[in-house]
Parts: C-alpha cells; structure tokens; sequence
C-alpha cells in the first residue's frame, strides 16, 4: 500500500496490526534486530531496485537476462504447444517477454506477484503485445501455497522463477518454498530457476554497495517506510548501509548500522539501539553449481539443464517435477 509522508509520531491507523507493523516490532524485539527482507519492496523500495539492476557493479540482471536472450530458442524447445508458464514474484516481468518472443504456442502466462499494481501494468503490456495469449495474473504471495486454477491441471506447467531470488532464503527455506512450488506446479512440471554463482568476494562486494549509494538508499528505505506508514521516528542519517560476505554460509548479508546510541518509537513501542548495533535486513545467498543441483534435489526436483555466461557469474537452471 503506498501512503504519504505524515508527521513522526503520528501512525496512520489502518497500519497498525497490518503486517510490516507486526513484522518490524518483533524483528526490533529480538536481541539480534532484523526486518524481512520481503518489505524492502514497497513502492519507492521497488523503483530503487529497479534502478539496482541498471548499475555497472550490479552482475546479476543483465547476466541473466543475457543467457534467457542466448538460450530463448532453446526453452521455447522444451516447452510444448499448450503448455501454461507461472512466474512466481513476476514483478514487472520484463525477463518474461524474452522467453514469450519464442513461445508462440503458449496457451497462458500466469504471473504471481503480491503487487496488484505490478501486475495490472504488467498484464495491460503483455496482452497488448501477445495478443494470442492468455494471461491470467494471480495476486499472492509465492511463499504460500497456490492453487492453480483447474482449467490448467491437463497442461504442461512451466515455473519461472528468475533474478536469483531463491538466494533471499535460507537453504532451508529454500528446500521449503522449492518443494511448494514443486506442488502447486504438479507432476511432470518444469521449473526455470536463476541462482547466483560464488565469485570473487570484491565483486561480490561492489554489487551490494554500489559507488553511487543506490543499494544503500533501498536498504535505509526500510525505516523510511517505517516512519511514512508506521509514524516510526527513525533518524536516516544515524544508520548506514552495510553489506558483508559471510564465508561459511555462501551470502551477502545487509545491515543497517546504528552509528550512535539512541531511542527509535515504532507504533508505541520504544527500541534501543547500542552504537555499531545491526539490524539485519537481507541474506542473499550464492551458489556453486553442484550445490545448487543439491539443494533442489532435496525438494524432489531433477536437474535438466543448466546455462552460465562465460564469466560463470550467474546461472540459469531447467528443473524437472
Ligand atoms: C532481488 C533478491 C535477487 O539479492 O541480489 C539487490 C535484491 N539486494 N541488492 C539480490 C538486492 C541488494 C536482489 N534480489
């Protein structure tokens, strides 16, 4: 929901109790503060990211849009006449048309996504230019189990889950919310999945803290948005971006980083914060190509094929049910 700035202090009422207000009490409550990641994205927080995925440092977009460009005729080979593409989170669906371009037999393009906003855009854009094909948006969360509408149950199902945003979950999570999808596709489906490759940590570095403070803007956005739709008082410039590599784990991790001592009100609860305290606010995990085909396997999917680009950044896999 998008709201407009109001005065600190005063929350808008329809907020409080909804989600990110529950969320951000108890993520604050915790001895080692964190907010999910998943409210990075409201409106402001979604126009930054898209301009994350126009900078230099940042690998992973133009990456994978290039290897879905290079291998286009090669996924619209595996889909069969009739088949139904669900893109979970579709977002703006943009890495969508490329494979579209190739799927003339395509019967139905069910994007999922939990903004009504990004899908009405997305399917006025996509019926226009597909004319021939159905598109049949679904507002939902894609963590949540999804039932597919029953006209399509006799029909090849095809998953696209691009951007590596497998990466955002836990590999326990991940084996959780792959094995949802596995269900809500059914026996028989494929799934196209992005996921990050390990890399030189420098560069993995650079693209989660840019020379230009973009990344560091979408991550302080989640205490903007604390103060516009919760009234939080939150002062933006005494927290900072961070963003490390934990080794051990295979991820990026984003922080914001209290820089003094101080009080924050959130929704009439009162936080304390020590200087140099961290709120966490994102894993972003990466991947060695084995390890990944692991992961999968656990929630019951086969690997089929994968694709990386030359330089083994990012890596493009077809999944089988
Ligand atoms: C959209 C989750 C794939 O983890 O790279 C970009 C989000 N965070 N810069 C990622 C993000 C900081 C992005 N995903």
């Amino acid at each position: 929901m998008e709201q407009s700035a109001r005065p600190h202090g005063r929350a808008d009422p329809a907020a409080i109790g909804s989600d990110f207000s529950e969320a951000l009490i108890a993520g604050l409550s915790a001895p080692q503060k964190s907010i999910p990641s998943r409210f990075l994205y409201d409106a402001a927080g979604s126009a930054l990211f898209e301009k994350i995925t126009t900078l230099p440092e940042y690998y992973p977009t133009r990456t994978e849009t290039d290897i879905l460009r290079y291998q286009a005729e090669e996924i619209a080979a595996i889909v069969p006449a009739g088949a139904v593409l669900v893109e979970f989170g579709s977002g703006s669906s943009t890495k969508t048309e490329l494979l579209l371009e190739r799927m003339d037999k395509l019967h139905a393009y069910v994007p999922i996504d939990i903004s009504s906003a990004a899908l009405r855009d997305a399917k006025a854009r996509i019926a226009e230019r597909f004319p021939e094909l159905l598109v049949m948006p679904i507002e939902a969360d894609f963590a949540q189990p999804i039932v597919m509408p029953p006209e399509f149950s006799a029909r090849p199902l095809f998953g696209f889950f691009p951007g590596s945003t497998i990466g955002n979950s836990r590999p326990i999570d991940a084996v959780a919310l792959l094995a949802s999808m596995r269900r809500t596709l059914g026996p028989d489906a494929h799934l196209i999945i992005g996921a990050d490759l390990k890399k030189n940590v420098r560069r993995l570095l650079a693209a989660y803290d840019d020379a230009d403070g973009v990344t560091a803007a979408f991550n302080l956005n989640l205490l903007a948005r604390a103060n516009r739709e919760l009234g939080a008082n939150f002062k933006l410039d005494q927290f900072k971006h961070s963003a490390t590599y934990d080794m051990r784990n295979g991820r990026i991790d984003m922080h914001l980083v209290s820089l003094r001592e101080q009080w924050v009100d959130v929704g009439g609860h009162r936080f304390h914060f020590d200087a140099g305290e961290q709120i966490h606010t994102e894993h972003s995990h990466k991947y060695e190509i084995e390890g990944f085909h692991t992961l999968v396997s656990e929630a019951g999917w086969r690997p089929q094929v994968v694709w990386t680009d030359a330089e083994r950044l990012f890596s493009v896999h077809v999944l089988i049910a």
